[in-house]
């Protein structure tokens, strides 16, 4: 079911083409741990723009009921039995932890009021009970009392399974890999800011696919700026609010030119480079500068299996990266990053690699300089693949909205006329700030469905 669902949202221009992109999508839900072939169950399809997109989205919590709750005293766990027989083991520590009551909790805030000092962790219980509304409630030494909602148990489930599909619906770190086949998602820009339904299924497809294009978009300046307000604000840099993409007299970013730019992600000379990228085309160059886009996650999968060595001196070496000048003030940045960085689990979670920013200053030993530059090499040579690279052309309005900690993005150099001079504005946001959006979006659309 979701390879179809997927196959159409990513219709690849070549029929044959299709069975690539499958295998790519497939490989990636494999190594997150998602069962291949299968669409994850909190996943549903909408129309988006008349193409199938995939939605997600958890489902509003289910009715749950609790057939039995008991204090099992050696283990120091309150057990439930749910109706349908499974059963969820709660510490009695992290309950008493929990508590919900008005005492326990700043009920305005969602925030834990009561203190670490006035937490016992070795509580014991004196009995638990399940109530005539069916809620688990729980009577501590003390005598005060706690009661939990079954659903806010369910949910909060300590069995391996249920915290991995829960960690999933929160931070919603399933990603979908892809190649040079890709049908860059599209969605109309009037809708995301109009209708919630188009707006999350906008930021859900970005997180997965880490690309969408948006359509239909006034070609003016101001617009990525009204993106970012429908989604809470910018981030601001030294090149501003926005920054213009042009060619510029004493340019004091290699972007500012009508040169090639070689595919990389924006920023790095920042130590945390922004999550998340808007950059509108306001008028295309008359000749060159040709969009090309490439999944940095796909390529580093690529790069593990096939030469590992490269791969461990990349997530293991820090490289220092560096920008002066002078724009909405004047900068001089310094920072150090590994150009791949892997989580505890070691998944890749962010590339961070600018060619022309990477500074002269190396901070390594001399032997360890050539075999740097051999894996530096390896991967930009799998950059440089046309079966990894999308190459398209921004029309008059597009806005190209992509994950930056993901998608490694480049340009043809251009031909600069003085009469249509090609011009792109752009803005960063931060990923905190979108996946805000994303779950307040993904809890209103549920409430009205
Ligand atoms: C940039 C950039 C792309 C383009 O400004 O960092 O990647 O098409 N620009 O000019
Ligand atoms: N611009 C486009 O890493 C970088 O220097 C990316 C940033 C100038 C804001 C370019
Ligand atoms: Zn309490
Ligand atoms: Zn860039």
């Amino acid at each position: 079911m979701w390879t179809s669902t997927f196959a159409r949202l990513a219709r690849p221009a070549l029929q044959r083409s299709t069975a690539a992109v499958t295998c790519q999508v497939l490989k990636a839900c494999c190594r997150s741990g998602q069962a291949a072939g299968r669409l994850p169950p909190s996943l549903t399809s909408v129309q988006l723009r008349g193409q199938q997109s995939l939605v997600s989205a958890s489902h509003p919590a289910s009715r749950q009921l609790v057939r039995h709750a008991r204090a099992l005293d050696q283990e120091r766990l309150v057990e439930v039995e749910w109706e349908d027989g499974g059963h969820s083991s709660y510490p009695f520590t992290w309950l008493r932890d929990n508590c919900q009551c008005p005492l326990c909790t700043l009920q305005s805030a969602q925030a834990r009021e009561l203190l670490m000092c006035d937490l016992d962790i070795h509580t014991g219980v004196d009995t638990v009970e399940v109530t005539k509304d069916n809620k688990v409630s729980i009577v501590w030494p003390d005598q005060h009392t706690s009661v939990f909602d079954p659903e806010w148990l369910k949910k909060r489930c300590f069995s391996s399974a249920a915290r991995q599909s829960l960690q999933e619906e929160l931070f919603l770190n399933e990603r979908y890999y892809w190649d040079s086949t890709l049908c860059i998602p599209t969605a109309d820009f009037q809708q995301v800011l109009q209708d919630d339904n188009a707006a999350l299924a906008w930021l859900l497809a970005m997180r997965r696919f880490g690309v969408v294009c948006l359509k239909g978009a006034p070609a003016e300046q101001g617009q990525v700026a009204r993106l970012c307000e429908r989604i809470g604000f910018l981030r601001l840099t030294f090149y501003g609010h926005t920054w213009q993409v042009q060619d510029k007299y004493m340019a004091n970013n290699l972007a500012y030119t009508s040169k090639k730019l070689s595919v990389h992600t924006d920023y790095p000379a920042l130590n945390f480079p922004p999550g998340v990228q808007f950059i509108q085309c306001l008028c295309p160059a008359v000749e060159g500068g040709e969009s090309q886009l490439v999944d940095g996650f796909h390529i580093t999968q690529q790069l593990q299996r096939e030469d590992p060595e490269a791969f461990q001196i990349l997530t293991s070496l820090l490289v220092n990266f560096q920008d002066v000048g002078r724009d909405y003030c004047d900068f001089h940045l310094l920072s150090k990053h590994c150009i791949i960085d892997v989580d505890r689990d070691g998944r890749v979670h962010r590339i961070n690699f600018n060619n022309a920013t990477r500074d002269s200053v190396l901070d390594l030993p001399l032997h360890q300089v050539q075999p740097f530059y051999r894996a530096i090499k390896a991967f930009t040579d799998l950059m440089d693949r046309p079966e990894n690279v999308v190459s398209c052309r921004l029309e008059s309005g597009d806005i190209m909205t992509f994950d930056n900690w993901r998608l490694l993005h480049g340009r043809k150099s251009f031909v600069s006329s003085p009469d249509s001079s090609r011009h792109l504005e752009g803005v960063y946001l931060d990923w905190d700030v979108v996946m805000s959006r994303l779950h307040i979006l993904r809890n209103s659309v549920h409430k009205d469905s």
